[in-house]
């Protein structure tokens, strides 16, 4: 009958639907130049990180090379990295930032 396949065709249009959106983890790239405590700045501003979370996630980078800020959809993380590499070259940091899909 022609309603037979109903309630499949209901969950399968639901279940792409409810797929959730890849997503993208936001770094930060160590330099020699930039500031630790512009970088502290940064997470702060722009990934709302306290102090505290800030100042480890920052000494990561520098010790490391290398450390996540944060995980965001595709949009919010690609608007993340425009907006921190240009405050970074507004205040003549060489300050990288990246963002990787997870
Ligand atoms: N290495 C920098 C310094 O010694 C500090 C720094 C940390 C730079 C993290 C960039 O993403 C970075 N001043």
């Amino acid at each position: 009958m022609a309603t037979e396949n109903h309630g499949d065709a209901v969950l399968e249009a639901e279940k792409s639907k409810l797929k959730p959106p890849p997503m993208f983890k936001v770094i930060l790239l160590n330099d020699d130049f930039t500031p630790m405590e512009f970088v502290v700045a940064v997470l702060q501003t722009f990934f709302s990180k306290n102090r505290e979370q800030a100042t480890q996630i920052m000494l990561k980078v520098h010790k490391e090379g290398m450390g996540v800020c944060g995980i965001y959809p595709s949009d919010v993380a690609a608007a993340k990295v425009e907006q921190v590499v240009a405050f970074a070259r507004q205040h003549q940091h060489p300050l990288q930032c990246v963002m990787e899909k997870t």
